[in-house]
Parts: structure tokens; C-alpha cells; sequence
């Protein structure tokens, strides 16, 4: 099988993949460059849904919505070599529906609880995926991500609102498989994961003195249209912890 054809074979199997050395080091330090300028300069006259903050209020545990909010982000998110990739994943077009960061700072970086992302999305049929990149180094210890290697065949579980800001809607109750036989995503800076959006997966707070920032391209295929009852779900549980 081709690199390419055994990615496709992989993600449709497993609902998350690995790609190394998917942003050069000199993307990666272009990438951190413009995230610390936007937050420096821009972030503070953007809407409240621009981000989401850790507990002290003034760190920031999200930036949502870059594709609207930052022409150089939706731009990376446009890129051509990008959505070549994830096309065939998405069985489609594919559309740019979010750009956005987990920026889990050190020491105060808060977890997120378990999760499918459809929750959030509420696309059917499930053609949406993340591609999770890696712009510090991601170890066992700064709160990796963790997925639950092919629970997105089993389509939607019960959720239940979280009350996490930045994470309002998680699972009614955590899958069964133990940690140890989950799959942990340790990345070096510029490495990937790319998960489906009914891939079961978590993390834990960082209390490490090492941030631990990835950055997030969001895309579905252009067929998939919105199922009214994730979203009524979605919209219960976002109002009690906005914006997302
Ligand atoms: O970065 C994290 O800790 C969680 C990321 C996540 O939930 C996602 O990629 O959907």
C-alpha cells in the first residue's frame, strides 16, 4: 500500500491516525510567532467567543474561530497540499470549519472530558475530522490527548453537559477501556494526529512547568448537513458554559 492509501486504510480503521513532520519547524515557528501576536494584539477587541480562558481568567485555554477571526490562520486552513489530505478521510470536499488551539499552559492548563467531537459539530453522516497539531512537544506528563482507537464505529453515545468551559458537552459516562490500552498521542512540534469526530478521546490538566499548545484545523466534507437532535443537545449544554 502507498503512504497515502495505508493513511485512508488507517483512519477509516482506527478513527485516528499519526502523521509525523506534518508542519516543518519553520511553519511551526511561524505558526507560534502569529498565535503570540494575534493574542498580544488582536485578541482583546475580539468577541467573547474568540476565546475561552483557564480559571485565572486571563490565560488562554482556547482561541476559537481563527478562520474568521485571522486571515493568516484561514489562509494555513485553505492550504491546497492540506485538503488534499483530508479529502479522501472526509469522502468528500472538504470545508474549513474551524481553526482553534488547546494552548494548555503549564502548570494551570486545564483536562477536557471525555468526548466525541459530533457532539460539538452535530454532522451526519459523521464526515468531519480534526487535524491536531503539535506546536510545543506533547509528553505523557503536560496532558497528551488520548483516544479510544476505534469507538467511532459505534456511532454517538449518551452525552451529558460538562459544565468545563471550552468543553461544555461530554460523554454521560467514560468508556471501559483503561487508559493503558488507549492510544496516546506524543508528538514532537510540527507532528499530527487527525481523528474522525465520533473518535472517543480526552486529556488531563497540565501540571507541568512545559506548555502544551496544538493548534486545530477543523473540517467536514461539504455533503454533511446538521442533525437536529445533536444540536439541540449541543445547544442545552453550550448556553450553561459558552462559547463552546
Ligand atoms: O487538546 C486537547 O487536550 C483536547 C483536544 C480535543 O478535544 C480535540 O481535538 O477535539
Amino acid at each position: 500500500m502507498t503512504p497515502a492509501v495505508q493513511l485512508v486504510t488507517d483512519y477509516e480503521n482506527d478513527g485516528v491516525v499519526l502523521v509525523r513532520a506534518f508542519l516543518s519547524a519553520e511553519e511551526v515557528a511561524a505558526v507560534r510567532a502569529e498565535l503570540e501576536r494575534y493574542i498580544r494584539d488582536d485578541l482583546s477587541a475580539q468577541p467573547p467567543d474568540a476565546r475561552t480562558f483557564e480559571k485565572d481568567e486571563k490565560t488562554v485555554r482556547n482561541l476559537w474561530r481563527l478562520e474568521k477571526y485571522n486571515e493568516w490562520f484561514r489562509q494555513l486552513g485553505e492550504r491546497a497540499d492540506i485538503r488534499a489530505l483530508v479529502a479522501p478521510l472526509l469522502h468528500g470536499e472538504p470545508v474549513l470549519v474551524g481553526v482553534e488551539t488547546f494552548n494548555k499552559p503549564a502548570r494551570i492548563g486545564s483536562g477536557v472530558p471525555y468526548h466525541q467531537d459530533n457532539a460539538y459539530f452535530c454532522q451526519t453522516p459523521p464526515d468531519m475530522l480534526t487535524v491536531w497539531i503539535a506546536i510545543d512537544p506533547v509528553t505523557e506528563a503536560n496532558g497528551p490527548v488520548f483516544f479510544v482507537k476505534g469507538s467511532h464505529h459505534a456511532g454517538m453515545q449518551p452525552t451529558k453537559p460538562s459544565g468545563v468551559r471550552g468543553n461544555s458537552i461530554g460523554m454521560a459516562s467514560p468508556p471501559a477501556v483503561p487508559l493503558r490500552d488507549q492510544f496516546c498521542g506524543l508528538l514532537a512540534p510540527g507532528d499530527a494526529t487527525i481523528h474522525q469526530c465520533e473518535t472517543i478521546h480526552h486529556s488531563a490538566p497540565n501540571t507541568t512547568d512545559f506548555a502544551r499548545l496544538g493548534l486545530l484545523l477543523v473540517y467536514r466534507g461539504s455533503h454533511t448537513q446538521t442533525d437536529p437532535a445533536l444540536k439541540a443537545a449541543y445547544s442545552t449544554a453550550v448556553a450553561m458554559t459558552p462559547p463552546a
